[in-house]
């Protein structure tokens, strides 16, 4: 039976609507942070906190992956950014004391925004097998919890290990390390559920699964395109530089649904003239497309300059075509074949502005498009950001000043994470350098990706689940089935710096080591340590907390992960090699005799030996060696493998003294090199789709507020939206809760529809009048995620179509 969603914490009696924003940020936007921020931290600490983001020698901001201007402003200030910070940076604890205050029970009717609000977590936390309540435990004791828990599993396969976009480059290297010597790529991770789509086309395309611009090139660009993004909540440090780019000359089209405010007005807080004036128009056009209209809308600009093309000559870049992409012939066959009437019925665009808009693409100079999660999370996702890939490859728009890709990321080292090796399906480039740097055999064989996961866990076929960060109870489509899967497994562990859903729904037994995050100060072996992070546009430099962590003894990821490996695999001490076999607990460890490998106790270390452990089921499998204590008191030694193992990280810790910034090598950008296999960029041709909406139906997109972070809720407002005081509200056309037969205000439920017959619901939603094509409906995630159907993802990249859900409106009895 499904956990019931927690209720008390839901008043949707107080929900009221106001008017929309038309512009955002300014003042307001100021005073709203600095509010939250005092309420959390206090008045000293936020200043204290707010003026150390983003600045040379300061920490990273973890509010989103955007890159820093070169010339800061002194805390060049960030609504949301200055959110994410006091979330983290609150003075609240959760401690021991806590958790024996609340059952475990109780803690489970509580939604994710009552249990963030707790505040930070401090002690490490085990949940026995059917306790009430959760008990404190000593690091160590925690520690061979998990270690003891991995090493009785009958296969490495059956370990889950989940990361989130948060954990910084030295400690997801270290990560994929302790999974990949267990012996799984089971590393499943936040960008399978969000630009996984992205990594799909462009690695296929271009031949590399990032983005192809730097933040010179946004100043730079004739033609912006925004496609399925709303950067005034998500991304507002990217509303500087788009208002440099309109200084410039730019123009910007705005691809969306909904009129989001940001890509209307902005008003730049940094400067007098957004303070005081009414602002700046960003959007030179507004396309109000229907959801999952973009794939058209890319086609109908490609087949636009194709025709004009071929009619006029001069649009195309032939030499470029010539030179650097295949498969042009089939994709202009494609789409000269694509009837215009069909691209209008798929975007709800009509042919006039359509043509406009590409207009617009065949005069620009330099294009770069831009897009999150309204691209990336459609059952098309991947063809949409191919024909997104074809547009800018017609006019040679890659890998020139002021034009290219731009996935615009979501999580501040989201992208590191994946450059770090936070990947199911690793290359073998890649898992060859590990091998020879740590003397092991990586797995080969394919781990499970987000969706699979949850398959594996709820089949029974996964019994250890991890997670570095995050919260994956709500973040993952399905929520009932998601909860009963981990339920299902035998342990739980979760690596988080603050309380969430995940915490409450657990396996059978559950561990929760608190760390530390961005903001806090990391001491290790005596020495400050730093972290490093990759931002959007491949730009790699350090982080380091300034503040004092939330209790003494705090372990950082580093040091939980360096510890699990010590244990797991013996360490490689200076140049002795010890394995772990006088500790008692060791003794489970199956490591063979030290014959089998050649090594003796006493005898002198024996250079980059395998060592190797037999698996129960007779699989022999060698261990990653290091020196895992000397890794935790020192993270410029794990830079020094990350270098080794890594391209484009040569002089890794020079390049990133004082504040500097490593940029990575991006063929495409740097020169035009594409690593496909035929060394070109590829046009492909994608036969057109785009959702069908059943009659009396509504197509739900998921989406976020403007007072959250993912699953963490900072307040129940979402003022650009004009929506205030709850979070259960359904945005809808006027002239479609008029067809429905509802009226403003009605409370509904929500039931998605699916072909496996399963009934999905979410209730009690407040119908709200909103300005949104018809037959497309918009409410937030998570409280959604119920509704999204597991095997409901993407073609080829997996990822669940959180934009794209079919759901009837049920009324509820008054
Ligand atoms: N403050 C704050 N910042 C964040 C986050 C947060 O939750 N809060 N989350 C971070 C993360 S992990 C991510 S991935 C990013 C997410 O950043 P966004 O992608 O901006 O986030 P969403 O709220 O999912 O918004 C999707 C946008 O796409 C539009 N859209 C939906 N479907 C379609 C479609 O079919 N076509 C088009 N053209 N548009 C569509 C929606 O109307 C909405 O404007 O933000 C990051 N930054
Ligand atoms: N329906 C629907 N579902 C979605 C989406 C959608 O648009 N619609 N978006 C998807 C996307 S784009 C993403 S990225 C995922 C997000 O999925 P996740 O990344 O799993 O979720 P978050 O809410 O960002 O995780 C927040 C938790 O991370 C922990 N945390 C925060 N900072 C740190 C840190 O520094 N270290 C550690 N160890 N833990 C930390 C805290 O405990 C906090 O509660 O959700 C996806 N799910
Ligand atoms: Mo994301």
């Amino acid at each position: 039976m499904a956990l019931k969603p927690p209720k008390a914490d839901i008043d949707e009696a107080r929900v009221h609507v106001s008017g929309r924003k038309k512009v955002a940020v300014g003042v307001p936007a100021v005073l709203h942070a600095l509010k939250i921020s005092q309420e959390q931290m206090g008045v000293k600490r936020s200043i204290q906190t707010l003026l150390a983001v983003n600045q040379k020698d300061g920490f990273d901001c973890p509010g989103c992956a955007w890159p820093e201007e070169e010339k800061r402003h002194i805390a060049e200030f960030c609504e949301n950014g200055a959110k994410a910070v006091a979330e983290e940076a609150t003075i609240r604890r959760v401690t021991p004391e806590f958790f024996a205050e609340h059952s475990i029970d109780e803690l489970r009717g509580h939604d994710d925004w009552w249990l963030g609000q707790q505040g930070r977590l401090t002690h490490p936390m085990i949940l026995d097998e059917g306790a009430t309540h959760y008990r404190p435990i000593s690091w160590d004791d925690a520690l061979r919890e998990v270690a003891d828990a991995l090493r009785a599993l009958d296969d490495p396969n059956e370990a889950i290990f989940y990361t989130s976009g948060r954990t910084s480059n030295e400690a997801a290297f270290l990560y994929q390390l302790l999974v990949r010597g267990l012996g799984t790529n089971n590393l499943p991770d936040c960008s399978n559920m969000c630009h996984e789509s992205s990594g799909s086309a462009l690695t296929e395309t271009l031949g590399i699964g990032k983005g192809t611009v730097s933040i010179e090139d946004i100043h730079q660009a004739d033609l912006l395109i925004i496609a399925g993004q709303n950067p005034g909540t998500n991304h507002p440090r990217m509303l500087s530089a788009l208002e440099k780019a309109k200084d410039n000359g730019a123009s910007i089209v705005a691809v969306n649904p909904l009129p989001e405010a940001a890509l209307i007005r902005y008003k730049n807080p940094q400067t007098p003239r957004g303070v005081l004036l009414g602002g700046k128009k960003l959007a030179d056009e507004f396309v109000q497309i229907r959801l999952g209209g973009d794939q058209a809308l890319f086609q109908a600009i490609g087949k636009h300059l194709l025709e004009v093309d071929e009619r006029e000559g001069g649009v195309l870049d032939h030499v470029f075509i010539q030179e650097h992409t295949t498969g042009f012939a089939p994709y202009a066959a494609e789409v000269a074949a694509v009837p215009w009437r069909e691209l209008v019925a798929a975007t709800g665009v009509p042919e006039k502005a359509l043509r406009r808009v590409a207009e617009r693409v065949r005069t620009s100079k330099s294009t770069i498009v831009c897009w999150a999660m309204g691209l990336t999370q459609h059952k098309h996702a991947v063809a949409t950001l191919r024909d997104v890939v074809n547009v800018l490859l017609l006019q040679g728009n890659i890998g020139r000043p002021g034009a290219g890709v731009c996935p615009v990321r979501g999580h501040s080292n989201v992208q590191g994470d994946r450059t770090m090796g936070i990947y199911e399906k690793p290359s073998e480039h890649f898992l060859a350098a590990l091998d020879r740097e740590f003397a092991f055999t990586a797995p080969r064989e394919h781990g499970h990706d987000t969706v699979e996961a949850i398959r594996a866990m709820r089949d029974g076929s996964a019994r250890v689940f991890m997670a570095m960060g995050g919260n994956f109870v709500s973040a993952t489509p399905d929520t009932n089935v998601v909860e009963a899967a981990l339920r299902n497994v035998d342990l739980t562990v979760q690596v988080s710096t603050k309380l969430n859903r995940s915490h409450v729904v657990t396996g059978k037994r559950a561990i929760i080591l608190p760390t530390l995050g961005r903001t806090d100060r990391d001491v290790r072996g005596g020495g400050e340590q730093r972290v490093t992070v990759e931002d959007s546009m491949s730009a790699v430099h350090s982080s380091r907390g300034r503040l004092v962590p939330p209790s003494a003894d705090m372990l950082s990821e580093v040091a939980i992960v360096a510890r699990i490996c010590a244990q797991l695999f013996g360490s490689d001490a200076g140049s002795h090699f010890e394995p772990q076999i006088d500790d008692e607990s060791a003794v489970d460890v199956d490591f063979d005799q030290p014959e089998h490998v050649g090594i003796q106790s006493d005898a002198p270390a024996v250079e980059r030996t395998h060592l190797e452990r037999r698996e129960p089921h007779g699989r022999p499998q060698s261990v990653p060696r290091a020196d895992w204590a000397a890794l935790e008191a020192d993270y410029a030694l794990i830079r020094r493998h990350i270098a080794a193992v890594i391209p484009g990280f040569d002089d890794f810790e020079q390049r990133i003294e004082k504040g500097r910034t490593l940029f990575l090598p991006n063929g495409p950008r740097d020169d035009r090199s594409f690593a496909t296999a035929t060394g070109k960029a590829v046009f492909t041709a994608n036969p057109l789709e785009y959702p069908f909406i059943p009659h009396g139906r509504l197509l739900l997109q998921t989406i976020r507020s403007h007072d959250q972070y993912n699953t963490t809720i900072y307040g129940k407002d979402d003022r650009y939206r004009g929506i205030h005081g709850g979070r259960r509200v359904l945005m809808v056309n006027p002239k479609d809760i008029q067809k429905l037969g509802f009226v403003e205000g009605d409370i509904v439920d929500l039931v998605s529809e699916w072909r496996d017959g399963l009934e999905r619901r979410a209730e009690e939603f407040r119908i709200v009048s909103y300005s949104t094509p018809r037959g497309n409906a918009a409410a937030y995630y998570p409280e959604t995620n119920v509704l999204v159907p597991l095997d409901s993802t993407a073609d080829i990249s997996g990822t669940p179509t959180s934009k794209s859900v079919i759901v009837r409106l049920e009324r509820r009895a008054a």
